[in-house]
């Protein structure tokens, strides 16, 4: 993209043009050519907006309750973005589509910016493709990010990593899938949600996270527990609170810098390790490279031996 081109579209969607920021945000979502020139003409301007992360198993009603999040954030803020990230989807439609059918009214709102993104080709991978989206949100005038992501994967945790608050929805009679969820539960969860709260058990599954609570009493930030019904709107209100609240904490504590600081690293790290294999393939060359891995290949060299051969140079 041409730098006059670049410039033309950051005033506009500077302005609130969500057109043109729907297309910064795919160029640097694919990492295109012109990502790193629009990152770095906006990176001063970014680490402003709230993140908020919502991440469960399929189906707790998670799309649901961001939608009442971006109703309940736009009241007080003028614009507000959900990119809803789906690490399993293999292409952008289906289940996605399905949210932003249930988001249309949020959709039409202009104050309101929506991004579905699923993991395929995604260069540097979906935590970073999905920082940088953030970042360009952000830097944009966007004051409230709503990330949603399935599941509590490897995957989908360095997805959350974006967060400044993390919110782990879970339902009534999950049965076995709530151990799953406890495992991840203090690694990533600062609010806990019991979505569904009108259907039956919703008790019990309180108590259960409640209990698993109280075993780790030494932890700076004790996640509340928020029941929500969100197909009524039941328990927006108080999410919100719980949400403000860990934000207050988090602030006061040094946990927001703690956590921005870990999000750079990871940002740093990747692009170097971009950078030293492109240097390091550069120097080795492809012809020694190859002739090295059919050796690995027929046995006669060790993959070990080869990486130290090649780096010898
Ligand atoms: N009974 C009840 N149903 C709900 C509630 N919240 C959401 N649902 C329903 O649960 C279904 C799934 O809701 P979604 O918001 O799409 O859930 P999700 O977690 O985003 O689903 P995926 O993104 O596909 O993982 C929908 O049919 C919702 O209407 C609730 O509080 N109570
Ligand atoms: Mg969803």
């Amino acid at each position: 993209m041409a730098a006059t081109a670049t410039g033309d579209l950051v005033a506009r969607a500077r302005a609130g043009d969500k057109r043109s920021l729907a297309r910064l945000v795919s160029v640097v979502e694919n990492d295109d050519p012109g990502a790193a020139e629009i990152l770095r003409t906006l990176y001063a301007d970014t680490g402003r907006a709230q993140v908020v992360g919502v991440t469960g198993p399929p189906g707790g009603g998670k799309s649901t309750l961001v939608n009442n999040l971006a109703g309940a954030y736009r009241e007080r803020s003028s614009r507000v973005a959900v990119v809803a990230v789906d690490p399993s989807s293999p292409f952008s439609g289906g289940a996605i589509l399905g949210d932003r059918i249930r988001m249309r009214e949020r959709f039409l709102d202009e104050g309101i910016f929506i991004r579905s993104m699923a993991s395929r080709g995604h260069a540097g991978g979906l935590a970073r493709a999905t920082a940088r989206v953030v970042n360009v949100l952000n830097a944009l005038g966007t004051d409230v990010v709503l990330v949603e992501t399935v599941g509590v994967g490897q995957e989908e945790v360095d997805v959350i990593g974006v967060a400044d608050t993390v919110c782990l929805v879970t339902v009534p009679g999950l049965g076995d899938d709530i151990q799953a969820i406890k495992a991840g539960i203090l690694e990533i969860a600062d609010v806990l949600v019991v979505n569904k709260a009108d259907r039956p058990g919703a008790d019990e599954t309180v108590r259960d996270l409640a209990q698993m609570l109280s075993l780790a009493k030494d932890h700076p930030w004790k996640p509340p527990i928020i029941r929500t019904s969100a197909r009524s709107g039941e328990g927006t209100r108080e999410l919100v609170d719980a949400i403000e609240k860990h934000r207050a904490w988090s602030a006061g504590s040094g946990e927001q810098v703690r956590r921005r600081r870990a999000a750079a690293r990871v940002e740093v790290e990747g692009l170097l390790r971009e950078a030293l294999l492109r240097e390091l393939a550069g120097r080795v060359g492809e012809s020694r490279l190859a002739a090295a891995v059919a050796r690995v290949a027929e046995r006669s060299l060790d993959p070990y031996a080869a990486v130290e051969e090649l780096l010898r140079g």
